[in-house]
């Protein structure tokens, strides 16, 4: 059986991933990491919640990396909401916003490895998966992570949404050389796009196909949507899925056991949310031995297990 056909077997043999599986609460909680100072007092107030800069597409003289604390090009992101914290004067004062079954544990497991404190606002997705409506408060799509970060008592708090951004800018400030450094830098920034741009989107296809196949239609219309799903399926999600998880298998093959290097990097922490999703939905591994070995060595993570732990719905 070649990878292809084995890897579409048991895409159908399994029937709910990591997002299917998402339980409906719809109420928040802040909850705050083991490793945070516990004084008491409230955070910066909503209104002094500003964004930090975001290069515009296609602006050749715009740096890679903007300086920090510059006006905002996120649209309509100006506020956050007023966040029950612990922290108070610890600084850098971080809090992300995190949703249950989500991108945000990897951006926890981040955070951990660079030793910073932070909170966590938690959000439960509704059944239909969506984040509550109070999400888009701080972050106007509503989607997390959303990370709010103050650096110094004097200095600008800012928003960062999208993980890449997210991982880019955190890097960037707090991180000398541990998760991103001289050697492994363009690999590393090359797997922070790769991993939302290419990754992702076959396995959030095959999220909502979940999704449909659960909707209940009408004979014979039950009929004809499943046949639907299944074509899409086996046209989209399974072939490019399986290409993604070949050309990964071929990067790790490469030696040094991680995705960039002999040492864990931004990327591993990157791509740990759509590998355990292709773990959750019963991919099996087998054909895929170096990814199969890298599922195993993260999972033994203690950082990795912190952020999983913080991170959990409990
Ligand atoms: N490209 C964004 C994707 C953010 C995203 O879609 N997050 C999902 C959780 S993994 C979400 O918030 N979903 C809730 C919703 O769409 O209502 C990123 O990398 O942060």
């Amino acid at each position: 059986m070649s990878a292809t056909d084995s890897t579409a077997a048991n895409h159908a043999a399994h029937s709910t991933s990591a997002l299917a599986s998402a339980p409906a609460a719809t109420t928040t909680k802040t909850k705050t990491a083991a490793t945070a100072n516990t004084t008491t007092a409230s955070h910066a107030s909503a209104d002094a919640v500003s964004t930090n800069a975001i290069p515009s597409a296609g602006t050749r003289d715009v740096p890679s990396e903007p300086p920090a604390g510059t006006a905002s090009d996120i649209p309509g992101v100006s506020t956050g909401v007023p966040i029950e914290t612990t922290h108070t004067e610890v600084y850098p004062k971080i809090t992300v916003h995190w949703l249950n079954h989500s991108r945000a544990t990897r951006v926890l497991w981040l955070l951990e490895e660079l030793g910073l404190k932070y909170d966590i606002k938690t959000y439960q997705r509704d059944k239909y998966l969506h984040a509550p409506e109070s999400l888009k408060s701080v972050y106007p799509l509503g989607k997390s992570p959303v990370v709010e970060v103050q650096k110094t008592a004097d200095s600008t708090p800012v928003v960062l949404a999208e993980s890449g951004y997210v991982f880019q800018w955190v890097l960037r400030e707090f991180d000398a050389g541990k998760l991103r450094n001289k050697g492994n830098r363009d690999k590393v920034d090359y797997y922070l796009h790769y991993g939302e741009g290419s990754l992702q989107p076959p396995l959030l296809f095959e999220a909502v196909l979940q999704l449909v196949e659960k909707a209940f239609a009408p004979w014979p219309i039950s009929a004809i949507k499943k046949g639907l799903v299944n074509k899409i399926r086996s046209a989209y999600c399974v072939p490019e899925t399986t290409n993604n998880l070949e050309f990964l298998e071929k990067e790790l093959s490469k030696g040094g056991g991680y995705f960039a290097g002999s040492k864990l990097s931004a990327a591993d922490i990157m791509l740990s949310y759509p590998l355990d999703v292709v773990v959750h939905r019963g991919v099996k591994l087998d054909e895929f031995p170096e990814i199969k070995k890298w599922v195993a060595m993260i999972k033994e993570n203690a950082n990795f297990q912190a952020a999983r732990k913080y991170g959990s719905d409990t």
